[in-house]
């Protein structure tokens, strides 16, 4: 009697106080799929707008339009951080002859000041690209269809523009997806770079 209570009501009543007092901690990390952009009326929506995960947990973004419409997730923390898609740069030289042009369908657009200074019109590779800012703004590029860890602290980390799969224009990055590693407890609101109005939430628990 005593042999049965020592080697199986003992250990059963430990093993008991261990399970209900001590719940599994660890959180087998788990993957959530949100649409970027959709067909019809949700063109420039996400969907689910707002998704709830704990942290460890990623999010992957896919554009699943059926045009070749792009669009961004985008992590603003600071608007100051926003790239805008292009910029006047202005020329050394008063003249465009010296920019040798590799392709006959393509002219730089130069813009004229009021003082007569020439400027080209540059592309901002951080808009189009998968990018991550952080303090003091270190940009790192990132590859494409990039899984990125998120801490939380950067202040600007994008996509780059996403497309359907198979419809990136030639010439552009064929990005078509971005996952987003949380490791951090928090609210995080982006948005899409291209179509401002269009914002999302991941509740990191
Ligand atoms: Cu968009």
């Amino acid at each position: 009697m005593s042999f049965i209570f020592t080697t199986v009501v003992i250990p059963t009543i430990v093993l008991l106080f261990v399970i209900t007092n001590f719940p599994l901690t660890v959180h087998a990390s788990e993957s959530t799929l949100v649409s970027v952009g959709g067909n019809g009326s949700s063109w420039s929506s996400y969907s689910p707008q707002s998704v709830e995960i704990k942290a460890g947990d990623t999010v992957t973004w896919r554009n699943p339009m059926a045009v070749s419409e792009p669009h961004t997730v985008s992590f603003l923390k600071d608007q100051s951080y926003y790239p805008p898609p292009a910029m006047p740069v202005p020329l050394k030289l008063n003249s465009t002859d010296s920019i040798s042009v590799p392709d006959a369908n393509f002219d730089p657009l130069v813009v004229t000041a009021q003082n007569g200074t020439k400027s080209v019109i540059v592309d901002n590779a951080q808009h189009y690209n998968p990018v991550s800012v952080s303090s003091g703004r270190n940009v790192t590029y990132l590859p494409i269809n990039a899984n990125y860890t998120l801490t939380g602290n950067e202040n600007f980390v994008s996509s780059g523009w996403m497309w359907p799969e198979g419809l990136a224009p030639q010439g552009a990055p064929p990005i078509k997806s971005f996952s987003v590693t949380f490791e951090n407890a928090g609210k995080y609101e982006y948005l899409c770079i291209i179509h401002p109005w269009m914002t999302g939430t991941v509740v990191v628990n």
